[in-house]
């Protein structure tokens, strides 16, 4: 089972090794009655041009432009699509996936088995898995793929010597798509290895880095650098040593560049021993106030990694005032595909309109690169649920091209996938296009996000980290909710553009889905559409609820072949078990606070 290219049964031979022998076996085999010509233009890396010519169809592009050319006419003869000329080039260079994934096989925020690339300490993969991967990547347009997880545990963390041929041999199951591997690595790794120190102004320190690079790079020519989570969440960083995160990733940049690396240096860096009696530390502004100050001053192979919203993947944040700010920086924006805060692939919830919504508001030439968390897992069909390979595909889609339209790639991945008739193509569209505003409804209200149970993440609990040290407070009382972040709270908006201030300062013309997260306001206040913000509350969860509960209904009716069906039917009572109990948590909590009844006098529990 290969998701959207299921339809591609042919298995791919051990023998291929670049992207241009991936290209030319696939179009054979999957479209053996149209004659293309592949004509290898060296210097055009990903881009691509289909042209016609009087004995058929011509092909030319980068190496790997040949591949994604290749697919792409695949994808659209599948998809029942007409093949036309055209040209076509991605808008950023890197589009990378991230992985989670730990070196005894489990994976952080895994929500489809174990890790597809680790058991028991070791490198653990099943070769033509690797290789229907990396088919599944290369369609998607995706060109880096980091197997191991920020948080670097052992034995990754020694980058040990077996560490190295293990990854050099699963480098080059992903050559022949195109796929670079990157590596994630903990920067105390010299403490490990009689380096007493991992201080970046050290010269040992540095030695140990340079020589460290130099020995993957001999092993992994082609490795597409290093990711690094530093100072963040207690892993270990600069900031020990009293030095900047400029300091600290310039220094490992430097031990890369000769091997053509790119260092990505993850932007999630916040205060998680916060005092929750402490009302003057706002969490969203910890990125910005670290990072910005430091902009100009990376090396060039320096990329900053930046989560789309300034807390952590909720349902719905304001885009991450960092990604608007930052002038002189290379800049990858991080999207999570693992479902940790959006239904944990049991709910479905699709993600390409909330990517619009940020796609929408970050200037295009800001970013270099997009990242995304892996939704990957050991499952037969890699996402645990079927419906979540959309996820994955429209990543790659968007980050070739951010402008295409949610429900055009949807509808392609449908095609693709399932090949329904149109009537049921448009109801599985709807569906997946309502469902995140449906998962939104149901859970916490109106920006506030965070009331889930605390660790795992699933299910509702409204104060599970309500007095904790994370940073993520909703300051719910008898009479008022939300925390106020314009000038008069803790300053936060100010940390964003002219225009966008002013789109959010005023409660009384604040979007409504953002209305918690920029401002504290009592129950009783007046929402535009007349009700009131208590009775907002109420309905938005009545309504998700019922919406859950009919989307069960509609998939029930729908074609899906097995085994995809009782996955889905099984993970759709779920998901209304899920929202019935957000509905009724919330909405209690709200009424026990507020002893406001309901207008409509459905029950809520005293
Ligand atoms: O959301 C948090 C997750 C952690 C994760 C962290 C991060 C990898 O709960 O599991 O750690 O974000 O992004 O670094």
């Amino acid at each position: 089972m290969q998701a959207w290219l299921n339809k591609l049964s042919c298995p791919l031979p051990d023998s291929l090794r670049t992207p241009v022998e991936t290209a030319r076996f696939e179009l054979e085999h999957a479209l053996p009655g149209i004659p293309v010509q592949l004509t290898v233009a060296p210097d055009r890396g990903d881009a691509w041009e289909l042209a016609e010519s009087p004995d058929g169809w011509v092909l030319n592009g980068g190496e790997t432009g040949l591949l994604y050319g290749a697919y792409r006419m695949i994808m659209d003869v599948l998809s029942g699509e007409t093949l036309r000329p055209c040209a076509t080039a991605p808008r950023y260079a890197l589009r990378m996936i991230n992985c989670w994934d730990n070196m005894d096989g489990s994976v952080e925020r895994g929500y489809a088995g174990r890790s597809l690339f680790f058991e028991g300490g070791r490198f653990a993969y099943q070769p033509e898995r690797m290789q229907e991967l990396g088919r599944l990547l290369a369609s998607a347009g995706i060109n880096v793929l980091c197997i191991n997880n920020v948080n670097v545990h052992e034995p990754a963390q020694r980058l040990t010597e077996d560490f190295l041929p293990a990854l050099s041999a699963l480098a080059s199951l992903f050559r022949a798509f195109g796929v670079h591997l990157m590596i994630s690595v903990d920067f105390s790794s010299p403490l490990r290895h009689e380096v007493s120190t991992a201080d970046p102004l050290d010269p040992a320190v540095q030695r140990w880095w340079t020589e460290t690079a130099d020995r993957v790079y001999a092993e992994i020519p082609d490795l597409a650098g290093f990711l690094v989570k530093a100072d963040s969440e207690n892993r270990p960083g600069p900031f020990t040593y009293g030095r900047t995160h400029a300091e600290g990733a310039n220094m490992l940049a430097r031990a890369l560049k000769p091997h053509g690396g790119v260092l990505v240096w993850r932007a999630f860096v916040y205060n998680c021993h916060q005092d929750w009696w402490d009302e003057k530390t706002d969490r969203p502004k910890a990125a910005y106030e670290t990072y910005m100050p430091l902009d100009g001053q990376f090396e060039e192979n320096v990329i900053l990694q930046v989560k789309h919203g300034p807390f952590d993947f909720q349902v719905r944040e304001p885009v991450s005032p960092l990604l608007l700010g930052l002038r002189r920086t290379r800049v990858s924006m991080e999207l999570q595909l693992a479902q940790e805060y959006t239904g944990q692939q049991i709910d479905v919830y699709a993600m390409p309109p909330m990517w619009q919504e940020i796609f929408d508001e970050v200037p295009a030439d800001r970013l270099d690169a997009v990242a995304a968390v892996s939704n990957l897992g050991r499952d037969a069909n890699y996402t645990g649920h079927p419906l979540a390979a959309l996820n994955l595909y429209a990543f790659g889609l968007l980050g070739w091209d951010p402008e295409q339209q949610p429900e055009a790639v949807i509808r392609r991945w449908i095609r693709l996938t399932y090949g329904f008739a149109p009537a049921q193509e448009d109801a599985l569209c709807a569906l997946l296009l309502g469902s995140r505003r449906t998962y939104e409804k149901y859970t916490a209200p109106l920006g506030l996000g965070w009331m889930i149970t605390p660790h795992t993440h699933y299910g509702p609990n409204p104060d599970g980290y309500e007095y904790d040290a994370w940073g993520t407070y909703h300051r719910a009382n008898r009479d008022a909710v939300g925390i106020d972040r314009t000038e008069s709270g803790t300053g936060y908006l100010s940390q964003y553009p002219e225009d966008f201030r002013e789109k959010y300062k005023n409660p009384e013309t604040c979007p409504d889905l953002m209305l918690l997260f920029y401002h504290r306001l009592p129950y009783s206040f007046r929402m535009r559409d007349g009700r009131t913000l208590i009775q907002r509350i109420y309905d938005d969860h009545f309504e998700g609820c019922d919406e859950a509960e009919r989307m069960a209904e509609t998939l029930k009716t729908l074609p899906f072949p097995e085994p995809d069906r009782q996955v889905i039917l099984d993970r759709a009572d779920r998901q209304v078990h899920n929202a019935r109990s957000w509905r009724d948590v919330i909405n209690t909590f709200f009424f026990r606070f507020s002893g406001v009844p309901d207008v409509r006098g459905r029950i809520l529990r005293p």
